[in-house]
């Protein structure tokens, strides 16, 4: 699904003078206790979501504590994305488990 953005929506303007932007869905797959990709790239508005195959819960939260997301087993998580920046995250439950987010602002 595609969502539109726009700044000027935030100054309450109902129709968009500037170019809009497409926020993605950045998907994450969860299984045999790892997240593939491990890697991903994204920008600022995007949302990051995590569909686990595995029979455990997991969970994916930032070394630098801006997200916590539990991710049940076969379940989803979804986390949005604010800032630039590079995020680290692991899962609590099982520490082995790594993987970044590459934040870039928006195109
Ligand atoms: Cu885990």
């Amino acid at each position: 699904m595609v969502r539109l953005l726009c700044p000027a929506w935030l100054l309450g303007l109902t129709i968009c003078p500037l170019p809009t932007v497409a926020a993605e869905t950045i998907r994450i797959r969860i299984e045999d206790l790892a997240y593939t990709p491990q890697h991903v790239a994204a920008h600022v508005g995007d949302a990051v979501e995590w569909t686990s195959r595995d029979y455990v819960a997991h969970t994916a939260t930032a070394r630098n504590r801006e997200w916590d997301v539990v991710i049940p087993a076969g379940g989803i998580g979804r986390v949005m994305l604010t800032h630039a920046g590079k995020v680290e995250y692991y899962c609590r439950y099982h520490p082995n488990m790594q993987g970044s987010i590459s934040v870039a602002a928006p195109p």
